[in-house]
């Protein structure tokens, strides 16, 4: 789409007023747990789901199997958002990572469960899975973020091993970046990126989790949206998830993924949704977006899913199986 239908068709986006979460909900008063749980007639229409930023197909069969398999949508995401952080060909998540522009690969990472529960770890060095330590601090401590030496060494007190996470890719890269003097911190525009993740899984609930290396030869100590809740990410299992990947700077400043959900609870689609939040960054007066990218990707508690960005080279990977059989990923490219 030409930038300028962009423009058009994301700003004729105004706010519904259909309030859509009550009518589709129950509570389960036999159970123990507050949670709330969906209707078996909206149910039936439910099933296990997954979708994530990127070309991201084994993670995103990795999460779709732990659903087939029963398991929760807070499982699927982690499992999922791990094989990302073990795949060290992709250079913005996990080992392998572009490092900050003193050379250390620093890593951000968030995870929400379906009843509003929040972990988070930021700037953590030498520790592969910080998905699954941002589980465990939501898990395991009273706390929501840990930061750096303090997150590493809880890590640590948890089992997780320290290794090197700067690859010779990654460090060459680096080190060809250093030959510049300019201070331009990169975004990744090719198809391996941020990976943020939302699954639904056969109960109806929804969790979401979203893990990255953040900007290549960032700022030390610098810290993007994606391990800030409802920045990166934000579930709210009534209504929906959404995650984004891109310049987390643009993100936070308008509360993207929480602004999408926001967005849904008054009425919108998850697609409505994702081009208003793109819409909020892009058409601030004299904004230049020419040279960075923000996308979005979202789902509602009915399993629609939206995605969109503010450039074409956006991409994500959605599993929806109706058979509920056979494990396959589909991969789009932004309409
Ligand atoms: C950040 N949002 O740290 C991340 C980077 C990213 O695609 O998503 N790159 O700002």
């Amino acid at each position: 789409m030409k930038r300028r239908n962009f423009i058009k068709k994301a700003s004729a986006t105004g706010l519904g007023l259909v309030a859509i979460s009550s009518t589709l909900i129950s509570c389960d008063s036999d159970s123990k747990s507050s949670e709330k749980k969906v209707v078996p007639s909206i149910l039936e229409s439910i099933r296990p789901l997954v979708i994530a930023t990127w070309k991201t197909d084994l993670a995103v069969e990795t999460a779709a199997a732990v659903l087939e398999k029963g398991g929760s949508a807070l499982d699927a995401v982690e499992q999922g958002c791990r094989i990302e952080e073990a795949n060290e060909q992709g250079q913005s998540v996990g080992k392998g990572g572009l490092p900050d522009r003193d050379g250390n690969v620093t890593l951000d990472a968030c995870i929400m469960d379906s009843k509003g529960n929040y972990g988070a770890v930021l700037g953590v060095k030498n520790i592969k899975h910080v998905i699954s330590v941002a589980r465990k601090v939501m898990e395991d401590t009273p706390h929501v973020m840990l930061v750096a030496e303090g997150a590493e060494q809880f890590a640590v007190s948890k089992g997780f091993e320290r290794e090197d996470l700067l690859t010779e890719a990654s460090k060459k890269a680096w080190e060809k970046w250093k030959e510049t003097s300019e201070y331009k911190p990169i975004i990744n525009i090719e198809n391996h990126d941020t990976i943020g993740m939302l699954a639904i899984d056969k109960d109806g609930n929804i969790s979401g989790a979203c893990t990255t290396s953040g900007l290549a030869y960032k700022m030390a100590g610098r810290v993007g949206d994606s391990p800030i809740i409802g920045g990166g990410l934000f579930v709210d299992n009534e209504i929906g998830g959404a995650s984004a990947t891109g310049l987390g700077e643009e993100v936070l400043k308008t509360v993207g993924s929480f602004l999408i959900v926001e967005l849904m609870r008054q009425g919108k689609s998850p697609q409505e949704a994702c081009e208003e939040a793109i819409g909020r960054i892009v058409n601030k007066p004299g904004k230049d977006f020419k040279d960075f990218q923000v996308g979005y990707i979202a789902v509602n508690k009915q399993g629609k899913t939206g995605a969109y960005s503010i450039h074409e080279w956006f991409s994500y990977n959605i599993y929806k199986d109706k058979e509920n059989k056979n494990i396959k990923s589909d991969y789009f490219n932004k309409a």
